[in-house]
């Protein structure tokens, strides 16, 4: 234990000694971002054009065997509980044990078999979203192929050309909107340039859970939880990055509804669709870029920024899951209440889970009073605890407040933290999050007494704070 250097320690050395979690990372102005800092540096243009792995986080990629040359997967469709929230597991369908699907990656050119073995109640089949592969392989139910039977199972077979971000899916709207999708990363021979030196994928999917209940509502017009590879945020595990270093993050979007997804505190461009690499020439900077239903969108961008930054849909009931079916039974409302009732509603969903902070930012005392309080006030929910893991060592108390639904972090590290976080990942080793005492943000501080000893909410005998 002596030698164990754990983030926690050296990070609060460093906010020790510079005063600030907000000055963690210095105060440099960034270097101007756009088009012109997309261009190879000379180093990169030397580097191995192997390209990368995709890492789809919270989602494995799916292990394949080689069969005299050809890549042999085994993809087994079946029902699956996803925990999607601290509190919220659902019954949904996906694929080996997994919602989405785990990841398939191959190379351009590879001649690829996926064994597709059917565990549902119900047919179905497999489309290969985007390939231009033989029409038997298209996965279309009555047309292309006689649908997999339950207990049954089917081999797809053949040859891929293109190169990109894709997806494989059922081709029944139901089953899709069950969670029956998956990512198919196919390489290109050569590496893009510039070469990355992360790649990230995510998969967009809605959910319509009534009150109360966990099986998904595949016939309704409307969703309440949005999820990044499966899972609400603060539960998604945010992106590690290297400062300096060049990101693609691939979206693909399987649902009912559009994603706008916004990355803070940096420009991108827009390299790939769901058609493939699309050329230089078009690589426009934004920071938002819609991933509409069935599309595919890779943005790629110089992480030349650092802090935790947002990266999250930006609909605003989508980084919010709506706010419905917080509370089991009952529809949360904002319309006609007030802050102790609004606070009672929180603890009652705290109690469920073990949150260790769920009242909110300062409020003035004549809040009650002001037509339409409380708004945000309603959902500051600190969940650090629930939610910790190595990816999440280092960040401030109380960073899980505001995150939900459609949202991850992208940690933009210099080398020291970089290192030690991915070190901490490797060795599974989880930091417990600072007292709530030493929060970066410091709206409310509590008196001295142990709040990790005890894991229920403490706002009801924590006065001072509110009026
Ligand atoms: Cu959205």
């Amino acid at each position: 234990m002596d030698s164990r250097r754990s983030f926690l320690q050296v990070a609060a050395a460093a906010v020790a000694s510079l005063g600030g979690v907000s000055r963690l990372f210095g105060t440099d102005t960034p270097p101007p971002v756009g088009t012109r800092s997309t261009r190879p540096k000379p180093a990169e243009r030397s580097a191995p054009a192997v390209p990368r792995p995709v890492i789809t986080p919270d989602v494995k990629n799916l292990p394949f065997t080689l069969d005299n040359g050809t890549k042999v997967f085994q993809l087994v469709a079946e029902p699956v509980k996803r925990k999607i929230a601290p509190w919220k597991t659902i019954d949904c369908w996906g694929f080996n044990g997994s919602c989405p699907g785990p990841t398939i990656q191959v190379n351009q050119g590879d001649q690829v078999r996926i064994v597709v073995e059917n565990r549902l109640p119900e047919s179905f089949a497999i489309h290969w979203h985007g390939l231009e592969i033989p029409y038997a392989m298209d996965g279309m139910p009555y047309l292309s192929q006689k649908p997999i039977a339950p207990g049954s199972q089917l081999g797809y077979e053949f040859t891929v050309h293109q190169n990109g971000t894709f997806f494989y899916h059922s081709h029944s709207p139901m089953q899709q909107m069950m969670g029956m999708i998956g990512m198919f990363i196919l390489h290109p021979t050569r590496a893009h340039a510039p070469i990355v030196d992360h790649d990230f994928g995510i998969v967009l999917q809605e959910w319509a859970l009534l009150p109360n209940n966990t099986v998904p509502n595949t016939a309704n017009m409307e969703w309440n939880w949005l999820t990044f590879n499966g899972v609400c945020s603060p539960m998604t595990t945010p992106l590690i990055v290297r400062l300096g270093s060049r990101v693609r993050v691939r979206f693909v979007n399987l649902g009912m509804d559009h994603h706008p997804i916004h990355l803070h505190g940096h420009t991108f461009v827009v390299t790939g669709t769901e058609g493939g690499r699309q050329p230089e020439t078009l690589w426009g900077p934004a920071n938002t870029v819609l991933v509409g239903v069935a599309q595919a969108r890779d943005f790629e961008f110089v992480a030349n920024n650092p802090g935790e930054w947002m990266l999250h849909c930006h609909m605003p009931h989508h980084n919010m899951n709506a706010m419905s079916d917080l509370l089991g039974d009952r529809m949360m409302m904002t319309a006609d209440t007030e802050d102790s009732r609004a606070l009672i509603q929180m603890q009652t969903l705290a109690d469920q889970v073990g949150f260790q902070h769920v009242h909110h930012a300062p409020i003035t005392p004549d809040a009650n009073n002001v037509p339409g309080f409380p708004q945000d006030a309603f959902m500051d929910m600190g969940m650090d605890e629930v939610v910790a893991k190595p990816e999440n060592n280092g960040l401030p108390r109380n960073w899980s407040a505001m995150m939900m639904g459609m949202m991850t972090l992208v940690r933009v590290l210099p080398p020291d933290l970089y290192e030690l976080v991915m070190k901490d990942v490797k060795n599974g080793y989880t930091a417990p999050p600072p007292p709530l005492g030493g929060q970066a943000h410091g709206e409310h501080q509590h008196g001295d007494h142990d709040h990790s000893a005890h894991e229920h909410t403490e706002h009801a005998n924590d006065e001072g704070h509110r009026r």
